[in-house]
Order: structure tokens, then sequence, then C-alpha cells
């Protein structure tokens, strides 16, 4: 496809880090470039700049039927099946590719994918640091922040390594995105604001085995139905991991080892008790990447130092600070119900737990039990709030809050000594902040300037 560019006529739909950096890496290959974005011109002040530089023609705060005069349709992930111009897309027979895609026709090297509810950005990050151990050309991104078009822009040779986190909007549309090694961590339900069911939203997670041939090697988690369902679709080679049985083969907990075994290898890794991680479910995120690493050609004992001495993704589960004898812990990262439920089971110690943003149509109902097990006292923000609290209806110690500054204030009023202080909202961001990532940090200056200067 790559060599087929030159001249074809290509609507790019989104001018945000996704569209931009195919409209750099499509015009350089020769295509005839159009951009539409629903936004207003204003929020897209330096791209603009730049679209004009590449002499690239453009709208805003609008899609016309421009965006159909086209040879194809390259769309961004943040915009959502359902949405009247992915539909007029759909209606006119264009093919409509998601950026991920346009990005692969341009990769000669190997294509690790990571996808999965929960703990891919985790993974991919750890996974990144694994290889890197062993490979001089390592290059991270995808939904964890740097678009894979800008990963591929500079060009690459059969020896790169990219690990890719990829998210059911990137795979919703693919066509030829092949990798050679791919993880489903777990599928629970997320984003039925984007998709316009749960059925789109698994079916998009099945498409990442789709190209996979009998030389590539899909991970599945076999504590997870979904992601053992995907296994089966596979015509690859299956290893699964596993925290709660013994395998015959594939990477599992038993007691407290890190178990691999597969091809030659037969060996206990490390002892979980010697991991920086919290919790469980990054045991498992351990696993797969250990599979995926050896899978990959890594050394082992080289992405076994990486495990240890990894700290954990920005966001997710991160500890922030101490103050009086109280541990604050940011898992802006949380997004969804099931984040919510793995961050609860990630503590022992009672829990001040601030929660709530842009509800995603998730059931917090399944979370009355677990909540009322682990939250003490609960503090609430954004257009979910009152949601959250009927389904939380068990905790006594109830709190509203209007700004992520007057959640942390009461945290630190209704603390005691021993507890923790655990930002992880369940929910999206935007009702209240530009994205998860400010509203982290939000979170973190607050708890950090706490007592300053007092
Ligand atoms: N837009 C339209 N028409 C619409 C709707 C939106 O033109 O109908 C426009 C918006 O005005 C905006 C542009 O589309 O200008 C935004 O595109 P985008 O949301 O795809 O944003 P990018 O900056 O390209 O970021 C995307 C991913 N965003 C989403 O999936 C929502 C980033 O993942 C990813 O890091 C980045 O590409 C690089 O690959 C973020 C995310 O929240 C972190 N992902 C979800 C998650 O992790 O839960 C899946």
């Amino acid at each position: 496809m790559k060599d087929e560019l030159s001249n074809k006529k290509i609507t790019l739909l989104g001018m945000g880090k996704s569209g931009r950096a195919a409209a750099r890496l499509l015009s350089e290959a020769g295509a005839e470039l159009f951009m539409s974005d629903s936004g207003k011109s204003e929020n897209f002040v330096s791209a603009i700049e730049e679209l004009n530089g590449m002499n690239i023609p453009y709208e805003t705060a609008g899609h016309t039927d421009r965006v159909l005069e086209a040879d194809f349709v390259v769309t961004s992930p943040g915009i959502p099946e359902s949405s009247d111009v992915i539909k007029k897309v759909l209606d006119s027979d264009l093919p409509l590719y998601t950026e991920l895609e346009a990005a692969s026709w341009f990769a000669a090297g190997k294509i690790t994918a990571i996808t999965g509810s929960n703990g891919k950005t985790t993974c991919t990050s750890l996974l990144g640091e694994m290889m890197k151990g062993s490979f001089d050309d390592v290059r991270v991104g995808g939904n964890i922040g740097t678009p894979f078009s800008s990963l591929v822009i500079d060009g690459d040779n059969a020896d790169t390594n990219y690990i890719l986190e990829v998210s059911s909007f990137q795979l919703k549309w693919i066509k030829d995105f092949h990798p050679s090694l791919a993880t489903v961590l777990n599928v629970t339900p997320d984003h039925l604001d984007w998709h316009t069911d749960l059925a789109s939203y698994v079916g998009a997670k099945d498409r990442i085995v789709e190209n996979m041939t009998a030389e590539d090697c899909f991970v599945y988690n076999l504590d997870d139905e979904e992601s053992t369902r995907i296994a089966s679709l596979s015509k690859s080679r299956k290893l699964p991991f596993s925290v709660t049985q013994e395998l015959e083969e594939g990477c599992w907990l038993e007691g407290t080892e890190l178990k691999l075994k597969f091809d030659s290898f037969d060996e206990k890794i490390l002892d979980i008790k010697d991991l920086k991680l919290r919790g469980l479910h990054n045991v498992a995120n351990a696993a797969a990447c250990m599979i995926l690493t050896t899978q990959g050609g890594a050394s082992i004992v080289r992405s076994g130092s990486a495990l240890l001495s990894f700290e954990g993704v920005e966001h997710r589960l991160e500890t922030v600070r101490m103050l009086d004898e109280v541990s604050y812990v940011n898992d802006s990262k949380s997004t969804n119900v099931d984040s919510l439920a793995v961050a609860l089971n990630s503590f022992d110690e009672p829990l001040v737990l601030i929660a709530g943003g842009r509800d995603k149509g998730g059931d917090f109902n399944s979370l009355t039990e677990l909540a009322a097990k682990k939250v003490k006292k609960l503090i609430l923000i954004g257009e979910a709030d009152e949601k959250i609290a009927k389904a939380f209806w068990k905790i006594k110690d109830v709190h509203f809050a209007t700004s992520m500054k007057a959640a942390v204030e009461t945290a630190v009023m209704i603390a005691e000594s021993g507890e923790v202080v655990l930002l992880s909202p369940g929910c999206a961001s935007f009702d209240m902040f530009k994205n998860y990532e400010e509203r982290g940090k939000e979170f973190k200056d607050e708890v950090n300037s706490y007592g300053a200067g007092s």
C-alpha cells in the first residue's frame, strides 16, 4: 500500500496528534490530502500553521461532503463510530482506515501489539523497558501517547521493534495491520460511549489476531474468558498466562513465584514480593510481558531485571506522597468500572476513595459489595457523582466536591493515620479536565502543595 500512495486522494479526519502525524507521513509519501475536524479553528493554531506549510487544505468546525471527495478516508481514533461523519463515510462505500493501519503500511520492523480493557499502558511501557535491555531500536507508542505514524516516519528496518498500545478505536477499521506478537490482556465493558454497542467493542478487540499467521504468537490470559476466546480465533501460536492456575506451558504464578515454561525455557523468573508494582493484576501484566519479551527474542535475564526495577507508569496506582501517615495514590488512568475494581483490589488498607467524572455507561452496581468492603470514606466528583453514590449506598461516609482542590481538601480533613487516599475515578475525565493526565496532575499538585508554606 505504501508504494501506491503517490497522488492518492486521502481525507484525514481529526486534527489531533494522530491526524497531524498521519498528515506528515502520508504527505511525504506523495498523497493528496484533505483534513477535516469538527472542532473550532482557534483550537488548531499550530496545526493550521503546519498544514499551510505542507500545502494541505483543511476544514474546521464541521465535516462537509468534501470529506467524500477521496480514494479513501483515514480517521483519528477519537471519532466515534456512531458520529455522523463516520456514518457518512461508511454509507459512501469509501474504504475507511485508522491512523494505526496507515502507519503500519510503512513499518518494516516487528510489531508487538498490546490491547485489553485494563493494564495495556503499564504493559506497553514495561515491555518497552524489557526489550530495550536487549535491542538497540525499540520504539514505544500507539494509544500510550506517540502516534504510530510518528514512530515510522524516519524509516526503519527489519530489526526495529515496535511496542504498541492499541485501543479498540484504533483496531476498529484495520485491514492489513499485522502484529507478529500480540496480547489481549482482558476484556470488560468499556467505551460504550464510542462504540455502538458491546459487540462492536469486543469485535474491535477480536481484530487484533485477524492477520496473524502460524509464524506469529498470541499471548492470552487464561483467567479471562474473552482473552481466551480471542485466542481460539487466532491462527498463530498461542501461549497463555495465569495468576490462578499452574500451567504446562506459558507463564504463571505458583505460590509467590512467577514461572515461565515453553520451548527451551523452564525458569523461575522472580518472587513477586520483590516487584515494585502493586497488585495481582500487575503480576498478570508481568506474566504477559515475560512471554512477549522472550518470544520477541530478548534475554530473559535482562527482561527480568527490567521487571524488578519497573516502578509503574504515571497516573496508574502512582504513590504521590505520605502526609500525616496517610498515603496519597494517583490512579487517574482508571477511566472505567473495571479499572476502579482493580484499584480497590490492590489495597488492604482502608481507603478514602475519590471517584467520579464522565460516565461511560459503566455498571457501578457491580462494585457495591467490593466498595463497601474496601472504602471507608467516599468523595465524589463530576457528572457521575450521584450515580456512583446510589450504587455505593452501603458506604455511609460520603462527600461531594466540585473541584479537585475541594476533593483533596476534604480527603486531607477526613483521612486518618494508616488510610490510603486513592484517586481512582472509574470514569472519563472530560467533564472537568482536558484528559486523565491533567486530572492526575491536578490531584498530584494539590496533594504535593498541601501544607506548603503553613
Ligand atoms: N473530532 C472530529 N470529529 C468528531 C469527533 C472528534 O473531527 O466527530 C476531532 C476533535 O475535534 C479533535 C480530534 O478529532 O481535534 C481528536 O482526535 P483524537 O481524539 O483521536 O485525538 P488524538 O490527539 O489523535 O489522540 C489519539 C488517542 N485518543 C483517543 O483515542 C480518544 C490517544 O489516546 C492516543 O494517545 C493518540 O491518538 C496517539 O495514538 C488517548 C485515549 O484516551 C490517551 N485513548 C483511549 C483510552 O486510553 O481509554 C482509547
